[in-house]
């Protein structure tokens, strides 16, 4: 477990002096929206209470150097070298981030360099966001030091550009909005296309409901393989239905679409236009009739990416069968898929049962045993000190 003495302290042991601030920004679950935020769509996610944390001090002179806690060498760079394709591996994040901010307007032209200590208590591969964790916290630590003025929506930006262009994920705005604008207990509502965001109390507590994360240990990786596939299914699909994105089209339009496109093309729109009406029916169904009521609304989510968008994995499914069969409100896969996390909805007191029912039921199936946890809405991005 890390937090921001911890990120202080071991900035100070690699050092040698103290650091001038820590920030910090968390990982996240997206309770529901899957895949919709690069088609212009709706998504709903929530900030998770695992945290990277930032440690910065200044320097004389105009290097920045990153070094962290789960890669054993630092890295270090001229500001004026700052490039897409001067960093990589896990330096692509944060100092992908640093050049990203001049790509939003930030001017770096006077800014001191800095070094950096990061550590973090966000899984990584589980689907749930270590890298917009990462992002995030350099982004909101290098923008409020430099004092280049960028607001959360912007910071959101420079976060999914770094990592589009720089780590090379072809990914959307969903993780690092969720990162940066989420408050405790609340959800955020966000138009992928106006970018417009309201933060929607989620009272699962008040409600005596837990939210279980379940990490199948089955890890990702979105800068390969089907995440890009999924993205240029959607893309093909917009260009043959004559949209500019699938966000111009909604479930009133899929006979049209099944008439136009071949079998697989159809059902990744197909998944794309009812995720994004499902999107709309949560966050209506949470302010009418609270949160034990969306459970089907997950459960259809799920349905849909497994056997329509197919970004699922049998371990996932396994687990969402088996909170479902043992009283969940509602379960789903969480996060771009290919493996990671699924999350359930469910009464306090199915708390040890679910879990139980999820570890004889993996271990029957020889599966590696998952990581099973409750998990908080918690705040966003912040300096911690
Ligand atoms: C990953 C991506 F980074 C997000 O942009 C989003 O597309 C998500 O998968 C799927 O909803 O987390």
């Amino acid at each position: 477990m890390s937090d921001a003495a911890t990120a202080a302290a071991r900035f100070t042991e690699y050092y040698g002096r103290a650091p001038a601030g820590v920030w910090s920004a968390p990982g996240r679950v997206n309770l529901i929206g899957e895949h919709t935020d690069y088609n212009d769509g709706f998504v709903f996610p929530f900030a998770i209470a695992e945290r990277t944390w930032v440690a910065l001090g200044d320097r004389a002179d105009r290097v920045i150097r990153v070094a962290t806690s789960f890669a054993p060498d630092a890295v270090e760079i001229h500001l004026d070298d700052l490039a897409p394709d001067a960093v990589s591996d896990w330096a692509a994040y944060p100092l992908g981030v640093a050049w990203a901010l001049g790509e939003f307007g930030g001017d770096l032209s006077h800014a001191r360099g800095v070094d950096l200590f990061i550590t973090s208590d966000v899984p990584v591969g589980a689907g749930l966001s270590s890298s917009a964790a990462l992002e995030s916290a350099v982004a909101l630590a290098l923008d409020e030091h430099w004092g280049l003025g960028l607001d959360r929506p912007t910071l959101a930006k420079v976060g999914q550009l770094a990592e589009n262009r720089v780590v090379g994920a072809p990914t959307g705005i969903l993780d690092q909005s969720a990162s940066l604008l989420s408050t405790l207990d609340s959800a955020v509502f966000l138009d992928c296309r106006s970018l417009d965001a309201e933060v929607i109390p989620l009272h699962f507590a008040a409600e005596g409901l837990t939210l279980l994360v379940i990490d199948t240990k089955v890890t990702h990786a979105h800068a390969t393989g089907g995440y890009a596939a999924r993205r240029a299914s959607c893309e093909a699909g917009a260009a043959a239905l004559g949209v500019s994105s699938l966000r111009d089209l909604d479930v009133d339009d899929l006979d049209r679409a099944q008439a136009v496109l071949d079998d697989e093309t159809f059902r990744r729109v197909r998944h794309i236009l009812t995720e994004n009406r499902r999107v709309l029916d949560t966050v209506r169904t949470l302010h009418e009739r609270g949160p034990g009521a969306i459970g089907p609304l997950l459960d259809a989510s799920h349905a849909s990416m497994r056997d329509d968008f197919e970004i699922t994995v049998p371990e996932i499914d396994l687990a969402v069968a088996t909170a479902q069969a043992n009283g969940a409100v509602g379960a789903r896969m969480t996060g771009g898929g290919f493996g990671g996390s699924a999350i359930a909805l469910l009464a306090d007191d199915l708390v040890p049962a679910v879990t139980r029912a999820v570890r004889d039921a993996f271990a029957e199936a020889d599966y590696r045993e998952p990581v099973i946890f409750t998990e908080q809405p918690s705040d966003g991005a912040r300096r911690d000190r």
